[in-house]
């Protein structure tokens, strides 16, 4: 039986894991950073490898006894060199925002001028947002999306002249279009800057060559390992050939801020797991897989647009769809999450362009194909997926934020008290749980009830 060391030692901690395992394998993943590993990465990640210090690098370590924990970081940094195209890899960041940290330590002092795109627009906090170390530790100098939807690349190219940044981040959360590599490497060439890809969101699209590599256009690439990419939560930090012209000694300058720099020993499951990923990810199978996340976003767009729903920039080009529930009302978003939540669907509510509301408050839903796409649904579950969606956000749209902070809480209380007793809800509910049972989740996974 699974985890049953896990059930004797711990019942308490067991009881939650079974119900966790049960609320994925009921209802609809559709957070877009989101997936479900195969249980070869859990098996690595769940190994013995987690009982090893070993500070440094492969071949030169603090602690003895790495004799194989340097060849399974090789073996990781080496396929991750091989998958995208790079002459360096750096596989110990625990996860997304110390790899960032490590790029900006290796690159810039406390200070200095950084850009990327302001985070209600779809950047990422560790790109500069005034509430991260980032926005603090160094002049932060936002660009935008337009109306549209669409990167505004004048205003870009305009702030990267005038300001000169040192580093320019090009890679979004919550972004449905293709990313603008090439466009960008304009911009960061004329003023001197180092472009740095965060591809996190889109690493197994890249990956499975559904969407361009930013590798010939940029100088770093980080990306964590546990989205589209499907292996357990990490990160990694890639220095392109691009990179090295510009610096032969960057690759050595992020391994020393990594370590001695900010982290300690480095997680060695994780590590291992990563490696079983990028291996997974080299496979046909793998290619098809980034195929048809793609192909189900778009039929789900399509399916959004088709039941009522306004998506940003009108579809998606990638696993990401951003829903604007502004033609209803501002500040919707958290009434459709919990509506959609207590329907078994399973999204974040998102700032959208133009935010109209506020970041805790804000008027999107963003919602993506990654994991649903890993238990195999395609185009006809899209169809029924974008019913459902509209189902239970027409359950809300009559809703509104109170102009009084102080009557939200009591307001949301009587939402949630109404979305319990919710018969339309309920129905959704059944759907969705119908539908998953016909995609079954890690079936292996054999938990005591
Ligand atoms: N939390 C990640 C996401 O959902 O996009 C970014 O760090």
């Amino acid at each position: 039986m699974w985890y049953d060391k896990v059930r004797d030692a711990d019942p308490e901690l067991y009881e939650y894991i079974k119900s966790e395992l049960s609320r994925q394998q009921d209802g609809l993943e559709m957070i877009p950073s989101e997936n479900f590993t195969s249980i070869a990465v859990m098996q690595a990640s769940g190994s013995i490898l987690t009982n090893k210090y070993s500070e440094g690098y492969p071949g030169r370590r603090y602690y003895g006894g790495n004799e194989f924990i340097d060849k399974i970081e090789t073996l990781a940094s080496e396929r991750a060199k091989k998958l995208f195209k790079v002459p360096y890899a750096n596989v110990q960041p625990y996860s997304g925002s110390p790899a960032n940290l490590a790029v900006y330590f290796a690159i810039c002092k406390p200070g200095d001028t950084i850009m990327g795109l302001d985070l209600t627009h779809g950047g990422h906090l560790t790109h500069g947002w005034k509430t991260s170390v980032t926005g603090q530790a160094f002049r932060s100098i936002p660009y935008h999306v337009k109306k549209d939807g669409s990167i505004d690349l004048e205003e870009a190219g305009k702030l990267a002249r005038e300001h000169k940044p040192k580093i320019i981040w090009v890679g979004y959360t919550a972004y449905p279009r293709e990313f603008p590599f090439e466009e960008f490497s304009k911009i960061a060439d004329e003023s001197g800057a180092y472009l740095v890809a965060d591809i996190s969101h889109i690493a197994g699209l890249v990956a499975g060559g559904m969407h361009k590599s930013p590798v010939d256009y940029v100088h770093v690439v980080t990306t964590t390992t546990h989205k589209t990419l499907r292996g357990p939560r990490g990160a990694m930090i890639m220095v392109t050939d691009k990179g090295m012209e510009k610096d032969p000694d960057l690759g050595k300058k992020i391994d020393k801020t990594i370590i001695p720099g900010m982290q300690g020993g480095p997680h060695n499951h994780q590590t291992a797991a990563v490696a079983v990923a990028l291996l997974e990810a080299s496979k046909p199978e793998f290619r098809e897989y980034a195929g048809q996340v793609v192909r189900n976003a778009k039929a789900l767009a399509d399916s959004l647009m088709k039941n009522g729903l306004t998506t940003v920039t009108n579809g998606t080009d990638t696993h990401l769809i951003l829903i604007d529930l502004t033609p209803f009302g501002k500040g919707l978003g958290i009434f459709a999450e919990e509506a959609l939540g207590a329907a078994g669907i399973t999204v974040n509510k998102n700032t959208i362009p133009n935010e109209q509301s506020s970041a805790f408050y804000p008027s999107g839903i963003r919602l993506g194909t990654p994991a649903i796409t890993t238990r195999g649904m395609k185009e006809p579950e899209m169809e029924i997926i974008g019913g459902l969606f509209a189902e239970a956000i027409n359950q809300v749209r009559e809703e509104h934020l109170p102009e009084n902070k102080e009557e939200l809480p009591a307001y949301l209380e009587k939402f949630r008290r109404g979305l319990k007793e919710n018969q339309k809800l309920k129905e959704v509910r059944a759907r969705v749980v119908e539908m998953t049972r016909r995609f079954p989740l890690y079936r292996e996974i054999e938990l005591s009830r």
